[in-house]
């Protein structure tokens, strides 16, 4: 299997994450993808491949395009403010808000922001922008007759709704993929997340469509960030209704009861008949991550890639989360063998 990868994940580096009202070192940092490299190439898995740059396009055809002009100056206008620390919002348009997008660099920042966690920094739009384009090549990879495709994506995305940021997550790559797809010939694709997070900013997007099936796989929201989508009561709406499909799962789910509902995942993946199947691949699933509580075991990551390669579907793996870094190489590495062991 091939895989897509640039070093310029590592311009996104920021220093603070809030995590319990202490700003630590992010969970989400570039030695995680170095982790997944130097295990792709430590088992041989295929070739590792930069990707091309499809501009900004993709990117706008998802997302809002102020959106992405505030990404892009973020930043910058953070720092012409005069803050010392990274950007990082602190006020929300609340319930029963005006919704007006402010001017002042403070207000925008609560206004596109989902969540507090996750500072804006030095770099992080350039990263994001390359991570969509790391999608994009596997998607018109799997455009030109790739069984399978591994795009290496750091900065996740799957958080990343039409005009909002957060969860460490910017522009969503595994929406731009689908789109790009279908775009350029697919009538219907399948996206499957397996990260432990519900995909919010994924379904957000396809809500209103009958083009994307979403099936996410995830810790209840009543339990687990993103908190606020996810339960299984969101099926989608008008012709999107039921092409969104969630499996909220509790503490402590082990592999018996994630693989049960996966099973039922596969098998309504089957029934859309899609032409092509995005994986957002979180492996936070992991037992000893530390910000998840499944408890899936390192063969099980092998187990499960060879259940999604039974669907024989051409299929785009995009890389979101995983945090036990140590592990996140074997972790991931594992599925797209298990894949390749059975197709
Ligand atoms: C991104 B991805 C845990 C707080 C979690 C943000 C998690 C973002 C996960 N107490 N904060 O889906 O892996
Ligand atoms: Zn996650």
């Amino acid at each position: 299997m091939e895989t897509i990868f640039t070093e310029r994940h590592a311009l996104r580096n920021s220093r603070t994450e809030l995590f319990g009202g202490q700003l630590v070192e992010p969970f989400e940092r570039p030695s995680r993808a170095e982790y997944i490299i130097d295990r792709v190439r430590e088992v041989a898995l295929g070739p590792v491949n930069e990707p091309d740059d499809f501009g900004m396009a993709p990117i706008t055809a998802i997302h809002d395009a102020d959106f992405i002009a505030f990404l892009q100056v973020a930043w910058p206008d953070w720092q012409a403010a005069g803050f010392k620390g990274e950007a990082m919002p602190t006020v929300w348009p609340a319930r029963r808000m005006s919704h007006r997008i402010p001017t002042d660099v403070e207000g925008r920042l609560g206004y596109y922001a989902l969540s507090g966690e996750t500072a804006i920094s030095e770099g992080t739009w350039e990263a994001a922008y390359a991570s969509a384009q790391v999608a994009l090549t596997g998607a018109e990879r799997i455009n030109q007759g790739a069984r399978a495709v591994f795009s290496l994506c750091r900065p996740p995305g799957h958080h990343a709704a039409i005009d909002m940021y957060g969860g460490y997550c910017f522009v969503n790559n595994a929406a731009v993929a689908a789109q790009h797809l279908l775009d350029t010939g697919a009538k219907r694709i399948a996206i499957l997340d397996v990260d432990f997070h519900h995909g919010n900013g994924t379904q957000d997007i396809f809500d209103a469509r009958d083009d994307v099936l979403f099936i996410s796989l995830h810790g209840d929201p009543m339990d687990a960030f993103p908190h606020f989508l996810g339960h299984a009561e969101e099926t989608g709406t008008g012709a999107g209704d039921g092409y969104t499909i969630n499996y909220p799962l509790p503490p402590k789910t082990d592999f018996a009861t994630w693989r049960a509902a996966l099973q039922k995942a596969l098998a309504q993946i089957k029934d859309y008949a899609p032409d092509a199947l995005i994986v957002s691949l979180g492996v936070d699933t992991f037992e000893t991550d530390p910000i998840s509580f499944f408890k899936l075991k390192s063969d099980d990551f092998t187990t499960y890639g060879a259940d999604i390669a039974t669907l024989n579907l051409p299929t785009l793996f995009v890389m979101e989360g995983g945090y036990d870094i140590a592990e996140i190489g074997v972790n991931a590495v594992n599925v797209l063998q298990g894949f390749e062991g059975a197709s």
